[in-house]
């Protein structure tokens, strides 16, 4: 058995011994109240699921395995994918074991390049990523032993395959996607002596800056989990606990990521930057970009990058990348534009709206493609696939826990306006 499996399988053991524990307690304890702003209100703050992979604090950010992200950001992807399915960064020995192994399954299947080639040419990247995992379903190792009995309490083992299948192939798929969309078509063949991150780096072709190759690893490290309850993680648990199987669930919680208000939104940002690079140039005056961003806000478009449905402070994976420009780009107009935004759109979104948003502060989105734009990855509509290659991680350790615990299918009950109406008057 791999140093991985056995570490969620002790890890599962920790996590069953703590709900026995919870359950002794009160399993029919009330915990948390639903309101009926909540039921109406995209169940915002709503205390509905248990996810042990991460946990996002409103005033400190995102925690994987009790560690901050100060603490992980200088990781390896492969790392932190342990962590998230372990709660354990891994030995030297067991990095290396878990390293061979997804480079003994990095070969993507030429019917998926068949596939993508045959896509109109101006097919979005996240729309093919999507596709080319699901188009590999068939390869699935839990389907196929479900069909032949598999035990419920094995599931886990074969959700696992399949992460590792899907994960393995992720830095070639999204390198091919970037080629085949962006590039002359010509693919870059994965590379056995490169890690994870820098598999993609080298893939992509774009730069063989060892800085590019650095901020890949930091990227694929502070996109990979975001708790259970953001659009795609539950999308894509909500698809496994049906037991469709986990390319059928990453390509969900794809789908999901590919939305303006969710992972698409870095896109975005870079847009709304290079919009302000071409209008006011590159190094606007602050009264200026001040106006500019009220008038945006004026003509009811939000302010990319800023706000969370979780976080009340500055994310503090907006500050490593931050700090990671200071060091390598500190001079790029990009970067200069997203740093002065920093100091900018809070105190004007703290005001706006009668203090209706919730967080004026940056999230992840406000200052990665800024990075990548320097290093050459200019097409923006790229971003959101090096974010999914990421946030597979998250999905996949995610289900990988729920299908060892033996989480049931997800199945919440929604009312009738005339059952919240009859329940307020009954009440009245
Ligand atoms: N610019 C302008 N208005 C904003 C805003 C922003 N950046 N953020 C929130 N608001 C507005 C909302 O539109 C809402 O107005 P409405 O009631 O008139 O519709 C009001 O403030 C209250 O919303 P709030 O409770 O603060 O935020 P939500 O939890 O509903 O939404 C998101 C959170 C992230 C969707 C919202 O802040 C937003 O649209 N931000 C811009 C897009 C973005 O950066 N998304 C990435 C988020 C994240 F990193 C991720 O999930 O990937």
């Amino acid at each position: 058995m791999s140093d991985l499996k056995k570490g969620i399988q002790n890890h599962l053991l920790e996590l069953q011994l703590e709900i026995d524990e919870i359950f002794a307690k009160g399993r029919d304890s009330v915990v948390a109240e639903v309101s009926v702003g909540q039921i109406y209100g995209g169940m915002r703050g709503l205390v509905a699921l248990a996810c042990n992979t991460s946990y996002v604090d409103p005033y400190s950010g995102l925690y994987i395995g009790g560690y901050t992200t100060d603490e992980f950001s200088d990781k390896l992807p492969e790392e932190i994918f342990f962590l998230l399915s372990t709660g354990k960064f891994p030995d030297k020995e067991s990095l290396v074991n878990f390293q061979t192994e997804l480079n003994k399954r990095a070969q993507v299947p030429q019917y998926v390049w068949d596939v993508l080639r045959s896509l109109p040419k101006d097919t979005h990247p996240m729309t093919m990523l999507s596709l080319g995992i699901l188009s590999m379903e068939n390869e699935s190792v839990f389907k196929k032993a479900y069909q032949k009995g598999l035990k419920k309490m094995d599931y886990w083992q074969y959700t696992l395959e399949d992460a590792m299948n899907i994960l393995a192939k992720l830095p070639a798929l999204a390198g091919g996607i970037y080629r085949i969309r962006f590039g002359d078509g010509q693919l870059i063949p994965h590379d056995s002596g490169l890690n994870w991150s820098a598999n993609l780096a080298h893939m992509l072709g774009v730069n063989d800056d060892e800085g590019f190759a650095d901020l890949m690893r930091l990227y694929l490290v502070l996109h990979c989990d975001h708790e259970g309850g953001n659009v795609s993680a539950f999308t894509s648990r909500v698809v496994n606990s049906a037991l469709s199987d986990l390319y059928y669930a990453v390509s969900a919680g794809l789908n999901g990521l590919a939305g303006p208000l969710h992972g698409l939104a870095n896109q975005e940002c870079l847009r709304f930057i290079l919009n302000i690079h071409e209008k006011l140039g590159a190094d606007p005056d602050e009264d200026v970009l001040r106006t500019h961003i009220l008038d945006v806000l004026n003509s009811g478009h939000v302010i990319p990058g800023y706000g969370h449905a979780v976080l009340r402070v500055t994310d503090p994976r907006f500050t490593a990348f931050m700090n990671f420009g200071e060091s390598n780009c500190a001079s790029s107009p990009c970067f200069k534009i997203a740093k002065k935004l920093f100091s900018i759109v809070p105190d004007i979104l703290m005001h706006y709206k009668e203090g209706k948003v919730a967080n004026p502060w940056p999230n992840v989105d406000a200052m990665s493609g800024s990075l990548l734009h320097y290093y050459g990855v200019n097409e923006f509509d790229f971003y959101t696939v090096l974010f999914g290659v990421s946030r597979v991680m998250g999905f996949c350790a995610q289900n990988i826990l729920a299908q060892g615990l033996g989480q049931p299918i997800i199945r919440p009950k929604s009312v009738t306006n005339k059952w919240v109406i009859d329940r307020l008057n009954a009440q009245a």
